[in-house]
């Protein structure tokens, strides 16, 4: 299916992506590939993992007051993905390598944040949920795929309605909670200079609010993990810290439109995994939607890493397979442990090259040439050797394609094919 017409009625280069024809620019750089997968709404699903805990997250949250909201177009203006939340003129996720674009002014949302200001403005519970698909241009391994799914969570108080009740109100709300049965390391680190309160908040306020948000993610990601395990015991697993207290640890983070942040991470199979990134949102975000009035949270998880240890999945791109031996394997509601089927053998190219230093390649401009070609049959790409001569003081790159497929074995006169294919557009698109 062709997205991309090198002539319209007008006589310009268009691109249509869910049905809906955009003009383009020089900044357009959106794959058919990619403008391919925002029809495939994983997270709709009843039956599909991404759906499944989608739907888990929400039944724990609807009867604390949250309203959901699954079906925003995947297609935004930078305004909703950048400006409206305070992204610095020079913000790296603002760049060509990293974001897909449409056109200078319109872009496949890179996170679920881009609705927040919409949501703020016009949903009428105390709180929302967002679910959809995002896209970002990445690195290509285990746990990193260009699409992917997010849920984003926001919680506001009224000063308008509450007016010097508001701490207690805040208050009364914290405390009623339900505790989420796991272990916190350090919950609350002191405010400081880096990750500062805002000033149009109290100290108070502040500090029940962060704990207000603390609480509801550690209520989430206690359901999440209590099924996790349960799974899987299930299936067999005897590991020892499946049968302890589930513990999480809060770390200081940055987002430009929250204020103090933080990060999530869980202990799960020997190590730390960061779960989900959330903080105090600004006033201006607050008041640039209408509701400056408004004090409150928000956060958002990545669904799909979630996924990978809830149902054991053990490779991200596992879930865009529409291989029955996968999708039969999942029922509505329902946590289950994932049982692989034989992993298809792969194998590996190289591809090394020499670059000016003034004019290296951008490792995801890299990726994305070899995603054009490979598709789903590349499992990773990794930096496998550089050196810079001498003399001349060009540096040579070496990387390692591996190609593995999901679903059937593949043969080196294929491989070779594409590999070929690969040399030849890094050598025509690159100066090197
Ligand atoms: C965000 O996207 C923020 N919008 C989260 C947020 C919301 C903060 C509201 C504050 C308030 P971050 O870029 O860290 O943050 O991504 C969030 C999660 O998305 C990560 O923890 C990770 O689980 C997931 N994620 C990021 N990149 C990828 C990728 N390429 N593939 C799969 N999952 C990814
Ligand atoms: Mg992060």
């Amino acid at each position: 299916k062709r997205n991309i017409s090198t002539e319209s009625s007008s006589g310009n280069a268009t691109i249509t992506v869910l049905g809906k024809e955009y003009p383009t620019d020089d900044f357009t750089n959106l794959p058919n590939s990619i403008a391919n997968l925002t029809s495939r709404k994983l997270h709709l699903q009843p039956s599909h993992p991404i759906g499944i805990l989608r739907s888990l997250i929400e039944s724990r949250l609807k009867d604390l007051g949250f309203t959901s909201y699954n079906d925003f177009k995947p297609v935004v203006s930078t305004y909703e993905n950048f400006d409206a939340l305070g992204f610095p003129e020079d913000h790296p996720g603002r760049s060509k390598t990293d974001t897909y674009y449409i056109n200078e002014k319109t872009l496949l949302r890179t996170h679920t944040s881009a609705h927040e200001s919409e949501c703020f403005q016009t949903c009428e519970t105390p709180g929302y949920l967002i679910s959809a698909d995002v896209y970002r241009r990445d690195t290509i391994d285990r746990t990193h795929y260009p699409a992917f799914h997010q849920m984003e969570g926001a919680r506001v108080w009224s000063r308008t309605e509450h007016g010097d009740n508001l701490a207690k109100v805040i208050q009364e709300d914290l405390e009623s909670i339900p505790d989420s049965g796991i272990i916190v390391s350090d919950p609350d680190p002191p405010f400081h200079e880096g990750n500062p309160r805002q000033p149009t908040m109290s100290e108070l306020e502040t500090e029940l609010i962060g704990k207000h948000l603390k609480k509801t993610i550690e209520l989430l990601m206690g359901h999440v993990f209590h099924q996790a395990r349960e799974a899987a015991i299930k299936a067999g697993s005897t590991d020892p810290d499946l049968f302890s207290p589930i513990k999480a640890r809060w770390i200081e983070a940055y987002f430009p439109w929250t204020s103090p942040s933080w990060e999530i991470e869980i202990w799960w199979k020997g190590e730390w995994l960061e779960m989900c990134g959330c903080g105090v949102v600004k006033h201006e975000v607050l008041s640039g939607a209408g509701v400056g009035d408004k004090i409150g949270w928000a956060f958002g998880i990545g669904l799909e890493r979630t996924a990978m240890i809830l149902f054991g999945v053990p490779d991200i791109r596992l879930f865009w397979s529409e291989d029955e031996r996968f999708l039969s394997q999942f029922k509505p509601n329902t946590v289950s442990t994932f049982k692989p089927y034989s992993k298809y053998p792969g194998t590996f190219r190289d591809v090394a090259f020499w670059c000016d230093m003034a004019k290296e390649v951008h490792i995801n401009d890299l990726m994305e040439v070899v995603r054009s070609i490979g598709g789903d049959l590349v499992e990773n790409v990794s930096l496998i050797d550089e050196f810079v001569h001498p003399k001349t003081k060009q540096k040579s790159q070496c990387y390692r394609i591996n190609y593995q497929s999901m679903d059937r074995s593949l043969t080196n006169a294929e491989i070779n094919d594409l590999q070929d294919a690969v040399v030849s557009s890094l050598s025509t698109q690159f100066p090197i």
